[in-house]
């Protein structure tokens, strides 16, 4: 018999409201953290990693993955000071790897990290979800941010249902939206303002999707060498949303995307977080086939589910429900387990968690990241250890 994924939740750290006594209930085994403390791109020193690393063990835990070791600005633009900043990133690995931890997410998208414009979406059963309302951020590149480029990019009907949408908004409204598109990195509580977020858009205003992605290509050739030698296994988390917003490139979006990026520097330390929201969002991924065709590369798997509406919406649905098959999405995966076994690898445990959760029963007392509630995601992960012990017990 195959051994199991490695069954494993986020923890954003001690002020993290879920904590590890609670995540002990959940049944996880492995904890994901990441020291969000630590300004990006500074070296996070030994003796925090090691901190930290007590805290889980202590609790009973394996520290499974790193999500994420941030990549800073300048290396995504390719300015002149990357140079420093990469030598930073390696240091921060080797710290990494003496504390014995060898799975690193990291994601290559330009100033802000996952996008949403409602945190607190209704579903009909009142459980509160994340939703991405594609008229939500016609309105607020058109008329709130006024990008003037924002004019070309959509037709004349999206521009006057965006101002209809922006007159149906009252003033508190127009703010929340604001505040929930422009937050900065998971794990902390920055949000940027209009001013610094205009001031980002104008440094990328030269650096297109090619020129972004030979940026990334050149900070893998960077790092997957010593990455390798550390026995690190790097895994880039997909783009989310998988298309470009607010005028910034994209460049782990599709398929085609992710091939590119582990051709160009191939070894097995460049790898991929298989992220079945963040790649469901776009009917044209499919995402069984991704991982039958880029399996070997899948260090880390994270599983949940979104419905994609018309035009680009989506919310994010219970994580058996939605518009991805999460049976056929698991069977590829145990499928991937079975070639792993027959290659003699040693990582057919691949580290699987339980992506974002809704709100649901006393997840309400609690003031925890959005998409990071303790029920929700125990629910999820319920779901899914019950989904592959059933298919494995059929199939093998
Ligand atoms: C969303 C997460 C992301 C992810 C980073 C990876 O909840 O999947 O925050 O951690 O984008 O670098």
């Amino acid at each position: 018999m195959i051994p199991d994924l490695e069954q494993t939740f986020r923890w954003f750290g001690p002020a993290d409201p879920v904590t590890l006594p609670a995540i002990r209930q959940t049944g996880a085994s492995g904890i994901v953290s990441a020291l969000h403390h630590i300004p990006c791109g500074e070296v996070w020193s030994a003796a925090e990693i090691s901190a930290r690393h007590d805290m889980i063990k202590n609790a009973g835990f394996r520290w499974a993955v790193v999500e994420s070791v941030n990549i800073h600005e300048s290396i995504k633009l390719g300015r002149p000071e990357r140079d420093q900043y990469i030598e930073n990133y390696l240091e921060t690995l080797k710290n990494v790897a003496n504390a014995g931890i060898h799975v690193v997410c990291y994601n290559f998208m330009p100033v802000l990290d996952w996008t949403r414009t409602h945190l607190d979406y209704r579903l009909a059963n009142n459980a509160s979800a994340l939703r991405y309302e594609a008229s939500a951020i016609a309105t607020f590149d058109l008329y709130i941010l006024e990008r003037e480029k924002a004019f070309d990019e959509f037709t004349d009907e999206q521009q006057s249902a965006a101002k209809q949408y922006l007159d149906s908004l009252s003033a508190q409204e127009t703010k929340l939206l604001t505040r929930t598109i422009l937050a900065g990195l998971p794990g902390t509580d920055e949000v940027f303002t209009i001013a610094q977020f205009k001031e980002y858009l104008k440094k990328y205003s030269e650096t297109d999707a090619d020129a972004l992605k030979n940026n990334l290509f050149y900070f893998l050739r960077a790092i997957i060498p010593t990455a390798q030698e550390l026995d690190i296994k790097m895994c880039i988390h997909p783009d989310d949303p998988p298309f470009p917003i607010l005028g910034l490139p994209r460049v782990a979006s599709t398929e085609n995307d992710l091939t590119d990026i582990v051709n160009s520097c191939p070894s097995s330390s460049n790898g991929i977080t298989l992220c079945t929201g963040s790649l469901g969002a776009r009917a044209d991924n499919d995402i069984p086939g991704i991982i039958a065709r880029l399996g070997q590369h899948i260090h880390f798997l994270h599983l949940r589910n979104v419905k994609r509406e018309s035009n680009g919406s989506f919310y994010e649905a219970e994580h058996l429900a939605g518009s991805t098959d999460m049976y056929q999405v698991m069977k590829a995966i145990i499928n991937e387990q079975l070639q792993r076994e027959k290659a003699g690898r040693d990582d057919i445990a691949i580290p699987m968690r339980p992506d974002h959760g809704h709100k649901i029963l006393d997840d309400y007392n609690y003031n925890t990241y959005p998409g990071y509630s303790a029920i929700g995601r125990l629910k999820g992960l319920a779901e899914l250890r019950g989904l592959e012990m059933g298919i494995k017990r059929t199939l093998i």
